[in-house]
């Protein structure tokens, strides 16, 4: 057979390119799960939407809020796992004419009170406006281009406060054990 032949069919036996969803791991501090979406084709708004559309044991997914050092630390060992790897997260500068430092929120509207830039970062390193939307690698945050492709992370918790509470109380019921 034609080399190229071969070739041709092997690209058709292939996956569709490039999405590969890796298994979703628990962080027990919260009970939330996080799942790296290696999505080579993805910008921040489809990302937003596709992690919105997630379901995971019941749980509604978005895309990853990172509120807390902890968090950032589960995240940093467990989901990027060290790897050198962008990935969306769920902040965005609500306005294009604010300074690149200001205006950040996050898709749950959970109190931005907890951030982990790189070094130098948020920057609008384009000019004003060019970069409102926030990707995550080892080492911490940068705000970047809304239109830009990278993998993503979602967020899993389907959970109210009060059932969280009862659940830490059956938790700690078993622990006593
Ligand atoms: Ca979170
Ligand atoms: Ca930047």
């Amino acid at each position: 057979m034609h080399a190229a032949k071969v070739v041709a069919i092997l690209l058709a036996l292939l996956p569709p390119f490039a999405v590969r969803a890796e298994s979703p791991v628990q962080w027990l501090a919260n009970g939330h799960w996080y799942q790296m979406v290696m999505d080579s084709a993805v910008t921040w708004e489809s990302a937003r939407v596709s992690a919105e559309s997630m379901v995971w044991m019941d749980m509604p997914g978005h895309l990853v809020t990172v509120n807390s050092q902890e968090e950032y630390d589960f995240l940093a060992a467990s989901v990027w796992n060290n790897r050198y790897i962008y990935g969306w997260i769920g902040a965005f500068q609500d306005s294009p004419s604010l300074p690149a430092g200001e205006g950040w929120q996050w898709v749950t509207g959970e109190p931005w009170d907890y951030t982990r830039w790189c070094s130098g970062e948020p920057n609008d390193y384009y000019g004003p406006g060019s970069e409102d939307c926030g990707d995550m690698y080892p080492g911490g945050w940068n705000d970047t281009g809304c239109g830009g492709w990278a993998h993503f992370v979602v967020e899993y918790e389907g959970v109210t406060a009060v059932e969280e509470a009862s659940w830490s109380t059956i938790r700690a019921l078993y622990r006593t054990r």
